[in-house]
């Protein structure tokens, strides 16, 4: 894309919002306010596996009926966590098909009494189909793992005397089909010889393993019966040079300055192209909100500073706050405030034939923009290099379970690392991933779980829906997250193939039409010449393993191939490009010099090579990259993977490689090349607390 219509997307984008999303109502995450509670049901649950034949005598048996304990055995079942790894059962994790989950819950009086609460249950997610019952009565179902649904379920409590006691029945289902997202098959091994009768294996076709089960929180919440349903926010800059009323010093980056050469000379560029500039920053952000439960009503806007004062605002179901002086939000280690957050505190007052209803939400909102030229990703008109790693929600016991500790153990490595990026690979996280993110100004590509397209069969229609409604699922959910840049359609589909550029393209324009404010990609590891694909994204992002899955230890092949690979792909598209994987197994431990495969100085002196590669083009076109992985995790078993995949450069338990400490001096200098405006960043990840 020409630099000039980059410009044009970035700015009209956010006037094109809104291509309206097929799917019904928002998704915003439950807050507390002064009009809403929050019930949370992490906890025990009460669960059981479906080991019939058929799987179905959950069905047949109408467990959900009864409490659960009242139709057979039962086990304690920690949720969020992914119920694998919790037993010694070795069948329980490698179970196919419907498990059953139970919560019995005290609601508040209040809750059932007043009929001018709106008493909503939610799921955070529930891989990978789920059928929910209230009280035996069916109420909900969802398709796909990874992402929020809810329901409504007022009705169901808020009748008899009985009403406060609530049973949740959930019963999930782990099977991945082709038409399902991941998709997989289920093959059933018939050689009587070998297997006994009805034997079937569930084959995935992506390399991590297939956690099932209430993985997120599981929450009652309330809103008024007319309630503030979505709120969607963009936002943007104006510099407006008549109107300053103060001077800002511009100047360049070091990145900017060393395209000219010595130590000297940058320092000579830098201060000859220090200017002060009378230009006057706005900060625009655009809301528009959706309400139900009433036609009558009104809606009050209000921005305010971090320090709560009041900086804007609005009436209506629409309009545009103007900030003068607007302190922007930056990603981690590119500005000395990063992640600065506005809240925006939307209150709604309707009128109800039994007499007024207020309701209130706040959202966090950061102002940043985000654009892409032929050669630069850019963030708040600056180029921004993603140095940053790959993820996984992923550890020990609880396998794919939302944990706190773990994920603020996770922030402080990526600080410490001077990470200012990572993939959601392969799937949407938690919501509380992002707001960590957004706090922390952790930039985010944000995956959908369109992993493992490898088979042609997958390309198909009913496939193409699926994928385009989970990324309207997707965008619904995380939307207003100004850590989320760019959203990713997949990973490594088969891209190559006729029928995946079409299906590509479908799924591109798709995302596109739901937010025209952000880029859009896959990942791929296809071929430049052959990737069908590759026409529709903005940002081209190449996951490629020299020197590990080919030509096996042989690290002084890296450079030529790893150039080859950028000039021909920037050569063919113009298009600004992410390293979106690469990377070495190592076990922690294993020591050999010269490198040999699988230890520490094998990783080590993998990336080395990448690195050199990667410093001579990334001021040029490439404009990010992400190692694979950040931590050690859990995969399907395989001959050629021991207890999971080894490459992250910190251990399932997060402990650091020898290659987590190259890394950082890595991104740490690249951090302080990069800065704007020019300054040096702390090497100590404690003393850029974003909360000092
Ligand atoms: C890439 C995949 C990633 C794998 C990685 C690997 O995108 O999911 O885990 O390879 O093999 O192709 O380690």
């Amino acid at each position: 894309m020409a630099r000039g219509l980059a410009v044009a997307w970035a700015v009209l984008g956010p006037l094109l919002w809104g291509c309206a999303l097929a799917l019904q109502g928002g998704m915003l995450y439950p807050r507390e306010s002064p009009s809403r509670e929050r019930k949370e049901l992490d906890g025990l649950w009460s669960f059981r596996a479906d080991f019939s034949d058929n799987r179905r005598r959950g069905f047949e048996e109408q467990w959900y009926r009864r409490p659960l304990r009242e139709s057979g055995p039962t086990l304690d079942m920690p949720v969020p966590s992914s119920f694998n790894d919790i037993t010694q059962d070795w069948r329980l994790r490698h179970f196919v098909g419907w498990v059953w989950y139970e919560r019995e819950v005290i609601l508040p009086e209040r809750w059932t009494q007043d009929l001018s609460t709106r008493v909503v249950l939610r799921i955070g997610s529930a891989h990978a189909y789920a059928i929910v019952w209230v009280n035996g009565v069916d109420t909900l179902e969802h398709k796909g793992g990874y992402l929020p649904f809810e329901a409504d379920i007022s009705n169901l409590v808020q009748v008899g005397p009985l009403s406060s006691q609530l049973r949740i029945t959930i019963a999930i289902n782990n099977t991945l089909t082709p038409t399902t997202l991941p998709p997989g098959t289920i093959q059933y091994l018939t050689d009587t010889s070998k297997y006994p009768k009805g034997y079937f294996v569930q084959n995935t076709y992506f390399d991590f393993f297939n956690y099932a089960g209430l993985q997120r929180s599981v929450l009652l919440y309330t809103t008024p019966t007319a309630y503030i349903d979505d709120i969607t926010v963009t936002t943007s800059v104006e510099h407006d040079s008549g109107r300053a009323p103060w001077l800002t010093p511009v100047i360049p980056t070091l990145w900017e300055a060393k395209a000219v050469g010595s130590r000297d000379q940058e320092l000579k560029t830098i201060l000859a192209n220090t200017h002060w500039s009378f230009s006057f920053l706005e900060g625009l952000v655009n809301y528009q909100i959706s309400v139900k439960g009433s036609n009558l009503f009104e809606l009050e806007v209000r921005l305010l500073d971090a320090e709560n004062k009041l900086v804007a605002n609005g009436t209506g179901t629409q309009g545009q706050l103007k900030v003068p002086g607007a302190r922007l939000w930056w990603p981690y280690l590119m500005h000395e405030r990063p992640a600065y957050l506005y809240s925006l505190e939307v209150r709604l007052t309707a009128q109800m034939s039994l007499g007024p209803v207020s309701d209130f939400y706040t959202l966090p909102v950061g102002i940043r923009t985000v654009a892409v030229t032929e050669s630069q990703f850019l963030i708040n008109g600056k180029p921004f290099y993603f140095h940053g790693v790959n993820k996984h929600e992923d550890a020990d016991i609880r396998g794919k379970g939302f944990d706190w500790p773990l994920l603020v153990k996770d922030f402080n490595l990526l600080r410490w690392l001077g990470a200012n990026a990572f993939r959601t690979s392969h799937y949407p996280y938690a919501e509380e991933v992002l707001q960590m993110c957004d706090r922390y100004g952790i930039v985010v590509i944000d995956e959908c779980p369109g992993v493992g397209l490898a088979l042609p069969q997958f390309f198909n229609n009913v496939s193409l829906q699926n994928h385009m409604r989970v990324m309207e699922e997707v965008v619904r959910r995380d939307k207003n997250h100004p850590a989320v840049v760019m959203w990713s359609v997949a990973n490594e589909p088969a891209s190559h193939l006729e029928s995946a550029g079409y299906y590509l393209k479908m799924v591109i324009t798709h995302t596109k039409a739901l937010d025209p404010s952000r880029p859009v990609t896959f990942v791929t590891n296809s071929n430049y010449a052959a990737d069908k694909g590759a026409p529709y994204v903005d940002v081209i992002c190449l996951n490629s393993y020299y020197s590990w899955y080919h030509d096996y230890g042989h690290l002084e092949l890296i450079q030529q191939q790893l150039t080859t690979q950028f000039e021909s792909w920037y050569k063919t598209y113009q298009k600004p490009i992410i390293q979106s994987e690469y990377g070495a197994e190592t076990i922690v431990g294993f020591h050999q010099d010269p490198p040999l495969m699988f230890t520490e100085e094998y990783q080590k002196s993998l990336l080395e090579q990448y690195h050199v590669v990667l410093d001579q083009k990334r001021r040029k076109y490439v404009v990010g990259e992400l190692i694979w992985n950040f931590a050690d995790f859990m995969t399907e078993q395989s001959p050629t993977r021991v207890l999971g995949n080894k490459k992250g450069v910190f251990t399932r338990q997060r402990q650091p490689k020898s290659a987590a400490f190259l890394l950082r001096e890595r991104y740490w200098k690249i951090a302080n090349e990069t800065r704007y405006p020019y300054s040096i960043a702390k090497s100590q990840c404690l003393e850029n607390s974003p909360f000092t």
